[in-house]
């Protein structure tokens, strides 16, 4: 990993988990290759940002308002925390996003930090260049922050073993791959870092 590198968890939410609301098939099998993931770039000294869906009550990503999913990842609710197993660094940098009740929400680059910092301000004070994915889903949060750090500049590059996607669609992840690849995202597995 080069020096200006960070690594991005992207929601890693009890609601994207098995028993969640909005439950990505086996999602919690990404928390250990993130955990690997984390204590390499902690090793390293290198950043760690985890960005979490963050929606209010009423929002028109939610189906009963006439959006795509059913209600998950509401503020402050146990399905919005993220995976008790999730082993994130103390001064991890949080990213909230979906709290735009017209907004999807999908791209971590819509979210904010506690201190109204945005993902790309943030970024670009920590002087990073390089970053690093990982997380839920591969096929929505993922694919959409993925593609907006490759046209803002960033190199990017996707853990593979350390994401799962919703699939609504069969194949809709592997789809998001090949898109984030053409795009030129880098794929590489967690043990090539
Ligand atoms: C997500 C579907 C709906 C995600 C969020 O985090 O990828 N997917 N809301």
């Amino acid at each position: 990993m080069e020096k200006k590198s960070a690594l991005l968890v992207v929601d890693v939410q009890n609601d994207f988990c098995p028993g969640g609301a909005l439950q990505v098939p086996d999602g919690d099998r990404v928390v250990e290759p993130i955990n690997r993931a984390v204590q390499r770039f902690v090793a390293a000294g290198l950043p760690v940002l985890a960005s979490r869906d963050w929606h209010l009550p009423v929002s028109r990503h939610f189906r009963n308002m006439g959006g795509s999913w059913p209600v998950h990842c509401l503020q402050g609710t146990e399905g919005a925390a993220f995976h008790p197993a999730l082993r994130l660094p103390g001064d991890t940098l949080v990213i909230s996003k979906g709290t735009d009740p017209e907004m999807d929400g999908y791209s971590a680059f819509e979210g904010v930090a506690d201190d109204g910092r945005s993902l790309k301000s943030l970024l670009e004070s920590l002087g990073v260049q390089y970053l690093f994915i990982a997380g839920l889903a591969t096929d929505y949060c993922v694919l959409f922050t993925a593609l907006e750090a490759q046209r803002s500049g960033l190199t990017v590059t996707v853990l593979t073993d350390a994401v799962a996607g919703v699939d609504v669609l069969p194949g809709d992840s592997v789809r998001a791959l090949e898109e984030m690849a053409s795009a030129g995202v880098r794929l590489i597995v967690v043990d090539e870092l």
